[in-house]
C-alpha cells in the first residue's frame, strides 16, 4: 500500500541477506520512515531469537518466567485492563463501496480511513523496535498455504506469531524474490519519547483500529497489543482477508475446528465443525472417546480456523492455516479438556491467567478448590473470598500444536484432509435438537446461515438471549455476509458430491435448567452417527427439519439409561419455538434483504408450511 505522509531519518534496513523480495524491503523501508522505529529487526524464526525476545520480554516486566520444575519454558503476562480482548466496534472493513462490506460490518471509505490511520502511524514507532515477521499460514510450500508479513513494534506479538505461525526465514525463502504476501502492518500505538521510561503493557487507551482492506488484501492495526488485534494472521488474515480472497478465488476461509475420526476398522473420516465463541470449540477439537468406544480414536487437525479447497478429485480438502492454539483457559481443566492441559505443560505463554505462589498458573475451572493465594491477572493479591476472579474470563494460553497429545498425524500434510461433514453448533437450551441432518446443501446452508447462540456471563449483554452468528463468522467475515451465503451455496453447486451438512446442540436443557445431554466426550455418541450418515451405513427419519437418528440408531454402550431417557427430549422439534424461531430469522433475513439467496426466502416458507401443520402429523425420533 502507498503511504502518503513520509518523514524524517529512519534507522539502517538491515535486511539479512535470505531476504531477497524488493518489494517486501520497500514496503519495511516505507513503513520505518513514517513510524520511525529506533532499529528494525528481522526475525528468523530460530529457538535462539524466540529465547533472547521471551528475556527482553521479562527484562521489560511485560512477562514473569514461571517455575521452570512446575511449567518449564513457559511464561505469565498480564495485559493493560483496558486491553484484554478482541475491539469489534474499532474493526473496519474498508472496501471501496459500503455496501461490499454490509450491514454487520463497520466500514470506511478506503482513501478517508488511510488518512487517518496515516496520521496515527506517524512516529508511533518512536523508541522502539520494529520487528519484521514473516510467516506462512498453512505449511510451507502447500498450494492451500499463504505467507503474510507483519511489522510490529511488540516483542510480545513476534514470539505470539513464532507459536501461532510458521514464521521466519522458510517463510521468506518460500516468498522469493517475488512472491505475494499480504502486509500486516502492527502497533501497540505508544511511541516513547527519548528518555521516557515503558510500561509492562504498551497499549493506546483512547484510539484502536482494527482495518482491513479486502481490495487490497492489506490490514492495519493500532493501539492494542493483545489476540486477535494484534496477532493479525488469525482471525485478521486467516478470516477475515482470506474469506475475501476465498470468494475471489473459489475457496472457503472458515471459523472451525478440523478432526478426524478413525472407525475400529481404521476407516478414517475428517469433519470441519464452526460453534460462536463459549460452545467448547477447543474441547471438541480435541474429545476423548468414552471408555465404551474401544478402537474410535479422534485427533485433531485444528481448533479454530479452517482453510477449504475443492480438489483434484472433486471433493473439499482441508489445511489448518495456524500452528499452535490461542485457547481461552478459564473452564479448561483435567475434566473438560485433558488434551489441551497436555498441550500447555510446557512452552506456553500464559496472559492474563493467575499466577500461584510457587511460580505456576491458575484460572477458574481449571480445579474445583482453587488456591489459597494468588496474584491475580492484574497484579493484586488475590484470595477465594475476595469477591474477584482471579484470572480474566478472555485469559489464554498460547501453546504449540505439536504439542497436543491428539494431534492427527495428517495435520501438515500440503494436500489437507478431505472433509465428509461439516458440523454447526450453537449453545440454545431450547428449540434446536441434538442432532439434525440438513436434507440438501442448500437447506445446510439455511441452517448455518441462521444458526444462533445464547449469550453466557463472559460478555456486557443480556443473558440468555439469542444472538445469531451466521456460520460463526459474523465478526470475521471480510466482505457482505449475504454475499457470503451465496458463495457457501455457488461452492456446494460445483461440487459433485459436496459434505453433507449437521446441526447439533449439545446445550439443550429441561423445564428445570438442566442440561438434557452429557456432552464432553459423549458427543462421541452423535460423532460416530454422523460419520455413519456419511458412509451411508447409518438410518434416519425425516423430520420436518432434516434426517434425524431414532434412538435405536445411536451407540448407546456405557451410558446411564437416565441419559439416554432424555434422547427424546433433547431431540424434540416444538411448533411455537420453531415459528418464534421463525420470525427472528425473518429479522435477520430483512437486514440483509437485497443481497439475500432467494433459496433462503422459499426455505423460510417451506419450514413455516411444515411446522404449521400439527405436530401429530409430523416425523419425529422416537
Ligand atoms: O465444551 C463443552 N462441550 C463440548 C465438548 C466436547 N462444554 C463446555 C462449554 C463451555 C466452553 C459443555 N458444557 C458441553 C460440551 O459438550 N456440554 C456442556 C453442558 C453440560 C455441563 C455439565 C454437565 C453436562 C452438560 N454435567 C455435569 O457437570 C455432571
Ligand atoms: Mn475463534
Amino acid at each position: 500500500m502507498k503511504i502518503e505522509h513520509v518523514a524524517g531519518p529512519a534507522p539502517a534496513l538491515n535486511a539479512p541477506d535470505w531476504v531477497r523480495h524488493g518489494a517486501l524491503k520497500a514496503w519495511v523501508a516505507e513503513v520505518a520512515a513514517l513510524t520511525r522505529p529506533e532499529r528494525i529487526h528481522w526475525c528468523d524464526g530460530s529457538q535462539a531469537e524466540y529465547d533472547r525476545l521471551c528475556d527482553d520480554l521479562v527484562a521489560a516486566g511485560t512477562m514473569q518466567r514461571l517455575n521452570p520444575a512446575k511449567r518449564p519454558d513457559s511464561y505469565i503476562a498480564f495485559s493493560d485492563p483496558s486491553d484484554v480482548a478482541r475491539v469489534e466496534d474499532r474493526t473496519y472493513i474498508c472496501s471501496v463501496h459500503r455496501h461490499d462490506a454490509g450491514p454487520t460490518n463497520n466500514w470506511m471509505a478506503p482513501a478517508e480511513m488511510k488518512e487517518r490511520l496515516a496520521g496515527l502511524f506517524d512516529g508511533c514507532m518512536r523508541g522502539r523496535t520494529l520487528y519484521v515477521v514473516p510467516f506462512s499460514m498453512g505449511p510451507v510450500g502447500s498450494p492451500l498455504s499463504h505467507i503474510g508479513v507483519e511489522i510490529t513494534d511488540s516483542a510480545y506479538v513476534a514470539i505470539s506469531m513464532r507459536v501461532m505461525t510458521r514464521m521466519g526465514r522458510a517463510a521468506v525463502e518460500a516468498l522469493g524474490a517475488e512472491g505475494e504476501f499480504v502486509p500486516c502492518l502492527h502497533s501497540v500505538g505508544m511511541p516513547l519519547a527519548a528518555g521516557q521510561a515503558d510500561v509492562p503493557w504498551p497499549c493506546n487507551k483512547e484510539q484502536k483500529y482494527i482495518v482491513h482492506f479486502p481490495e487490497e488484501n492489506a490490514i492495519w492495526s493500532f493501539g492494542s497489543g493483545y489476540g486477535g488485534n494484534a496477532l493479525l494472521g488469525k482471525k485478521c488474515f486467516a478470516l477475515r482477508i482470506a474469506s475475501s480472497m476465498g470468494r475471489e478465488q473459489g475457496w472457503l476461509a472458515e471459523h472451525m475446528l478440523i478432526l478426524g475420526v478413525e472407525s475400529p476398522a481404521g476407516e478414517k473420516s475428517y469433519v470441519a465443525a464452526a460453534f460462536p465463541s463459549a460452545c467448547g470449540k477447543t474441547n471438541f477439537a480435541m474429545l476423548i472417546p468414552p471408555a465404551a468406544f474401544d478402537g474410535w480414536k479422534v485427533t485433531t487437525i485444528g481448533d479454530d480456523i479452517a482453510w477449504i479447497k475443492p480438489g483434484p478429485d472433486g471433493r473439499l480438502y482441508a489445511i489448518n492455516p495456524e500452528y499452535g492454539f490461542f485457547g481461552v483457559a478459564p473452564g479448561t481443566s483435567d475434566q473438560s479438556n485433558p488434551n489441551a492441559m497436555a498441550t500447555m505443560t510446557h512452552n506456553c505463554v500464559f496472559t492474563n491467567v493467575a499466577l500461584t505462589p510457587d511460580g505456576d498458573v491458575w484460572w477458574e475451572g481449571m480445579t474445583d478448590t482453587p488456591p489459597a493465594k494468588l496474584t491475580d491477572w492484574q497484579g493484586q493479591e488475590w484470595t477465594p473470598d475476595c469477591g474477584r476472579k482471579a484470572a480474566h474470563p478472555n485469559a489464554r494460553f498460547t501453546a504449540p500444536a505439536s504439542q497436543c497429545p491428539s494431534l492427527d498425524p495428517a495435520w501438515e500434510d500440503t494436500q489437507g484432509v478431505p472433509i465428509s461433514a461439516f458440523i454447526f453448533g450453537g449453545r440454545r437450551s431450547t428449540t434446536m435438537p441434538l442432532v439434525v441432518e440438513s436434507f440438501s446443501w442448500t437447506d445446510g446452508v439455511y441452517l448455518a446461515a441462521t444458526m444462533g447462540s445464547e449469550t453466557t456471563a463472559a460478555a456486557n449483554h443480556k443473558v440468555g438471549e439469542v444472538r445469531r452468528d451466521p456460520f460463526a463468522m459474523l465478526p470475521f467475515c471480510g466482505y457482505h455476509i449475504g454475499d457470503y451465503f451465496d458463495h457457501w451455496l455457488a461452492m456446494g453447486h460445483r461440487l459433485p458430491g459436496p459434505p453433507r451438512i449437521f446441526c447439533v446442540n449439545w446445550f439443550r436443557k429441561d423445564e428445570d435448567g438442566k442440561f438434557l445431554w452429557p456432552g464432553y466426550g459423549e458427543n462421541m455418541r452423535v460423532l460416530k452417527w454422523i460419520i455413519e450418515r456419511c458412509k451411508g451405513t447409518a438410518g434416519a427419519i425425516e423430520s420436518p427439519l432434516g434426517w434425524m437418528p431414532s434412538e435405536d440408531m445411536i451407540e448407546w454402550k456405557g451410558l446411564a439409561p437416565t441419559v439416554r431417557s432424555n434422547f427424546r427430549k433433547a431431540m424434540q422439534l416444538s411448533r411455537e419455538d420453531w415459528i418464534r424461531e421463525l420470525l427472528l430469522h425473518e429479522e435477520l433475513f430483512v437486514k440483509l434483504y437485497d443481497r439475500l439467496p432467494k433459496e433462503f426466502v422459499l426455505k423460510r416458507e417451506l419450514l413455516l408450511a411444515t411446522l404449521w401443520r400439527a405436530p401429530e402429523q409430523w416425523n419425529l425420533p422416537g
